[in-house]
């Protein structure tokens, strides 16, 4: 198991991670922000504001401007109880978003989704990343992700989002449960011609996850980079936090900031988040004190 410093001089050892995105190359030498923006009617943390086109692109530049390196656009909500949406449903709501925002802003665009065809019509669209919390295992997905070309982020959960959260429960430590299960993903993936150098590892907090599981996962993070592979991670507005603090989901940025910054600590090179702004300073700071220095450089962000 690699110690926290052990991860830190890897990434500072010259041999700088980059993934090929579509037409964008990322710089993963240093963390990153990745802002969040659903295009479903009941997202539970911004109650579908940005389900307009001209809201969900007002949102993203913002993002942009304040440091996001990359958009994750979703449309189908995976909040615990959430009800299932159709290929076409979804299709219809993120489609138009991603290419607004690939055509009109030139972003780095994520695509949240388990959906082959959505998977497949948003690297049509120019998407450059696909983030799936099922981890490719719907029927078609690693067929699908394979022939996108993109690079994809392999999330664990336990359950499915109606019945994820009914008393979750783990035989193992839950590090060891997440990262056994990542890593029969990476090999599934492999074996279907999906190489390790497209792939991006995530925990998946609050996915079949009690608040215990959640906090230990966080606390024992470094554990999983013994995968080797760059790691997201998801905690912003999360329950953990509400449990924890006893704050509503409008009131859990401080909370989610201490998680972000501990995260980073612990090698996490993406940060999925809804706050941009205030979130590439905290990651910026913990980045900072990691290096012992202060040249930041969350604005050198994608060279083409
Ligand atoms: C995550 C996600 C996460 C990844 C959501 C929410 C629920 N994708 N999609 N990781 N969470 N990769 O944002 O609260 O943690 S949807």
């Amino acid at each position: 198991m690699k110690s926290i410093l052990d991860a830190y001089s890897d990434r500072t050892s010259g041999s700088a991670f980059q993934l090929r995105c579509g037409r964008h190359l990322l710089d993963l030498s240093f963390p990153r922000v990745m802002g969040i923006l659903n295009v479903t009617p009941d997202s539970f943390s911004d109650g579908g504001q940005h389900l307009a086109l001209d809201d969900a692109l007002r949102h993203a530049e913002r993002m942009l401007a304040e440091g996001a390196t990359m958009i994750d656009v979703g449309g189908e909500s995976t909040r615990p109880g959430a009800s299932p949406v159709s290929p076409q449903q979804e299709l219809d709501r993120v489609a138009p978003v991603i290419e607004a925002l690939v055509c009109e802003l030139d972003a780095l665009v994520s695509v949240d989704t388990s959906c082959p065809t959505v998977m497949r019509e948003a690297s049509e669209l120019g998407a450059g990343m696909i983030n799936d919390v099922r981890a490719l295992e719907r029927e078609g997905a690693l067929q699908a992700a394979v022939g996108s070309g993109l690079p994809v982020c392999l999330m664990h959960r336990q359950g499915e989002p109606h019945d994820m959260q009914r008393a979750p429960s783990y035989e193992q430590p839950i590090e060891e449960a997440v990262m056994e299960y990542l890593a029969r993903r990476i090999a599934a993936c492999e074996a279907a011609g999906l190489r390790r150098n497209r792939l991006i590892i995530d925990p998946g907090f609050g996915f079949g996850k009690t608040v215990e599981h959640n906090l230990r996962l966080l606390k024992y993070l470094q554990s999983l980079q013994a995968l080797e592979l760059p790691m997201l991670v998801g905690m912003s507005r999360k329950s953990m936090i509400g449990k924890v603090l006893g704050r509503p989901v409008e009131e859990r940025l401080s909370g989610g900031l201490a998680l972000a910054a501990m995260a980073v600590e612990r090698g996490a090179s993406i940060l999925r988040v809804h706050e941009v702004a205030e979130t590439v300073d905290a990651v910026n700071m913990a980045w900072a004190v990691l290096q012992e220095g202060c040249e930041l450089s969350q604005n050198n962000l994608l060279d083409s």
